[in-house]
């Protein structure tokens, strides 16, 4: 026993006046959320000239309590005192709401990045916004996805209000800020950060009217209700200006503030501050600093401009047009005019300089292109992973890197091993600290001294119980909050992330169709049973996604109430898939689904969590599946499909014909057409199934016919390796020792040394 054991217990003891074992698990998360806070409040924060602001509109945080005990050291102690009080920590885990305040991997990263910021002892702040219903929390009902407000905030939680308020201006009216703050721990540090959330007063819960819609014009009272609210029409769109631009200016006003508190004199602002701009939604911070030096400080516009451009970078998440933010100016005049004088006339500047139609800022639809502007303004571009900033430097932002080559560099993501691994996977963490000690937490490159026992049995085995057990409680997972019922004993085959057609969740489908129709219509047999497994959200408004997550619903009904087939697959898409969900998920997992479309993925993160977990990775050669493949070696990981080359080549061509290849494949064709299949139909929506069958055959923009083929074949030679239970582990161990390269705190060293100079 440690000398910790006891802290929790003896405080909610003096707390309450009630022994632990009297407390309900409500009372003993409201203690423990204060126990942790009051742990916090008296930490100094971390300190240097140079303050990084990681300004993001997603923050996809997940649950913080047993986040926050692994990183204060107290973890152990107060699962002790639980234990000996007859009380569990995982079930006073389950009384924590989770914020929805990220869509996907771009928020979990900026969480990772915040964990390992303070890890390091970095300066360094995330500054978002205060979603009280986040993106939204999905439903199923009759095999369809809908959105419901998905509220977090209860009146005890993990926000610290303070008084720090902006007045931000916009065209017809002003509105004042509040800052909420939530304390960012390090691991086993004695210093922290914050994240920085901004909000309004006034928000109306009764805008919301059937689902996640409400009233779009009340921007007094619905600022930071939704993130991402439906931009389908133009009041949707000007609802997101608002958001951004009250984000930025809040962040601006913030970190001015300090630096003035700090010494600065506003003309060394750059050696104060430096603003990393998450994709385009933060972009309005570079006009809006320009602003508020030059209209509010008095400094003038040539130099407030060379200031800012020296403190400004931009990180690159996606290539895909529809992300890349491009607002009508007239939008921005309706909202922002003060701003719009601005932009014009850094775009008045960059004509100036250049010629090319393709670099300028405002184009010639009078649309602003918000990474152009960062590209120009910034000191550094970056992209998520090695090939996707290739693919940047080489074809979408090909121009901009002709001008400026040495602003385009690589920063492959990472994730927190203090989060997905020695917290959603105790058992193997603690395996690994049996053989190789603890320092991997701080330097996850020791992992590598797995690769010592790579062909030991003894540890083989080891890994095989330990995945049971992570199956086992995946099981109780499940059905007490899913209401699916695993069985532990088959192979998991996992496919979690956001729903989008480049990632391929219809081509997973297929794999499903074809595996049923092997079963039921060939009688050909798994040796054993798989379960696949989908979690993940769809925009609302994007209906082919919502066609896909309805086929998969149709199909899990379809299969796992057919006692012919059940034995040997099951199908099952986890509502409201989550930060929580993955943690049970990912440690179960035995094959990791990362098939999007060569050269669309950008990074991916879920890859490195599975691969950390001991899942082995059946990818295209996209994202950061390359380096995952480079690192674990080709015997270690099952790639297959067109690489990003010949993708790319095949779009400049516009080259791809999917009705050849279900045309001329019998095996395509077959498990196509059971999308309409009168087995399928009969569950389904008819309108939503015909949609989907005729975009596959004659549009399929993200190819999914032409891996097909080739992802059958990996995937059966996969299930079958797994029967070699020792070879299989070897490359499991193979996989978690090459990891260590994936940990956020090398990616944000990375970004401190080339990028910010902070430290
Ligand atoms: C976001 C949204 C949000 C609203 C609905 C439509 C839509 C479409 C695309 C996007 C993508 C935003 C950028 C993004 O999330 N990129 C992801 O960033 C991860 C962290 O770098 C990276 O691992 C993923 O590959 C990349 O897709």
């Amino acid at each position: 026993m440690t000398s910790k054991t006891k802290q929790f217990a003896n405080y909610a003891e003096n707390k309450t006046g009630q022994a632990l074992s009297q407390l309900s698990n409500r009372d003993i998360y409201i203690q423990l959320l204060h126990f942790v806070k009051e742990a916090a409040e008296g930490m100094p924060k971390n300190s240097s000239k140079r303050k990084v602001y990681y300004i993001s509109a997603e923050f996809l945080i997940g649950k913080l309590l047993s986040n926050n005990l692994i990183n204060l050291g107290l973890y152990e102690a107060v699962k002790d005192d639980l234990a000996a009080a007859g009380k569990s920590i995982s079930q006073v885990e389950d009384i924590e709401l989770e914020p929805s305040l990220g869509n996907g991997g771009l928020g979990r990263l900026a969480s990772c990045f915040v964990d390992s910021m303070s890890t390091l002892g970095i300066n360094g702040e995330g500054v978002g916004l205060n979603y009280h219903c986040g993106l939204f929390k999905q439903v199923f009902r009759d095999n369809q996805q809908e959105a419901e407000p998905n509220y977090w905030i209860e009146d005890d939680s993990w926000l610290v209000p303070t008084d720090i308020s902006y007045d931000i201006p916009f065209r017809d009216f002003t509105l004042k800020s509040r800052l909420d703050r939530i304390d960012i721990l390090g691991y086993h540090k004695d210093k922290k950060n914050y994240l920085n959330l901004f909000d309004i007063d006034g928000l109306d819960y009764g805008l919301i009217k059937d689902g996640i819609t409400f009233d779009k014009t009340e921007i007094k009272k619905n600022l930071t209700l939704f993130l991402y609210p439906d931009d389908s029409d133009k009041n949707g769109e000007l609802l997101r200006i608002y958001q951004q631009y009250f984000m930025v200016s809040n962040a601006a006003q913030l970190l001015i503030d300090e630096a003035l508190e700090r010494g600065s004199n506003l003309h060394d602002l750059a050696d104060y501050a430096y603003v990393q701009i998450n994709d385009t939604h933060p972009s309005m911070v570079i006009p809006e600093l320009i602003r508020l030096l030059t209209e509010k400080h008095g400094l003038d516009f040539a130099e407030a401009v060379d200031i800012v451009r020296h403190m400004v970078g931009y990180t690159n998440h996606t290539i895909l047009a529809e992300a890349l933010e491009k607002w009508p100016l007239d939008y921005l005049e309706e909202v922002v005019p003060h701003l719009v004088r601005i932009i014009k006339k850094l775009d008045e500047l960059i004509r100036a300089e250049y010629d090319d139609e393709a670099v300028q800022i405002i184009d010639t639809s009078n649309r602003v292109h918000m990474a152009h502007m960062d590209i120009h303004f910034s000191t550094s571009v970056n992209g998520v992973a090695a090939l996707h900033t290739e693919i940047l430097k080489n074809s979408e932002l090909k121009p901009f890197y002709d001008i400026y080559p040495e602003k385009f560099n690589n920063k492959t993501n990472g994730i927190t091993f203090r989060r997905w691994l020695e917290f959603a996977n105790q058992d193997l963490a603690a395996y690994i600290k049996e053989l190789i000690g603890n320092d991997y937490l701080k330097d996850a490159s020791q992992l590598e001294k797995l690769l010592a026992f790579a062909d030991d049995r003894a540890v083989h085995d080891r890994l095989s119980k330990i995945k049971f057990d992570n199956k086992v409680a995946l099981k109780r997972y499940l059905k007490e909050n899913k209401g699916i019922d695993l069985d532990a004993n088959s192979i998991i085959d996992t496919q979690v992330k956001r729903f989008h057609e480049y990632k391929r969740q219809q081509m997973n489908a297929l794999y499903v169709i074809h595996k049923y129709l092997e079963i039921k219509k060939y009688h050909r047999l798994p040796k054993r049973k798989i379960t696949v497994i989908f979690g993940g959200k769809a925009a609302p408004a994007y209906t082919i996604a919502q066609d896909i997550i309805h086929l998969i619903l149709c199909l899990s009904e379809l299969i796992n109430n057919d006692p012919a087939v059940s034995p040997y697959l099951n199908v099952f898409l986890v509502e409201n898939y989550n930060v929580t969900v993955a943690e049970k998920l990912i440690p179960a997992t035995d094959i990791s689904e990362q098939i999007s479309l060569a050269s669309k993925e950008a990074s991916g993160t879920g890859n490195m969590k599975f691969m950390l977990n001991g899942a082995l990775t059946l990818g295209t050669m996209d994202g950061a599946n390359v380096e995952i493949a480079e690192l674990a070696g080709e015997d270690n990981i099952y790639t297959f499909g067109k690489d990003s080359d010949t993708i790319i080549d095949l779009y400049a061509k516009n080259a791809y014909a999917a009705k050849d290849y279900y045309d001329h494949d019998a095996a395509i064709k077959e498990a196509v057409d059971f999308i309409v299949s009168p087995d399928i139909l009969a569950l389904g929506k008819k309108e939503r199934l015909e949609r989907l069958y005729h975009e596959l055959i004659n549009k399929d923009w993200f190819m999914t016919l032409i891996d097909l083929k080739d992802y059958i074949a990996k995937k059966e030679q996969m299930l079958a390796d797994y029967e070699n239970q020792a070879l299989w582990n070897k490359k499991v161990l193979h996989n978690i020792a090459k990891a260590g390269f994936f940990s956020s705190d090398r990616t944000i060293e990375q970004y401190d040394k080339d990028i910010w100079h902070s430290l």
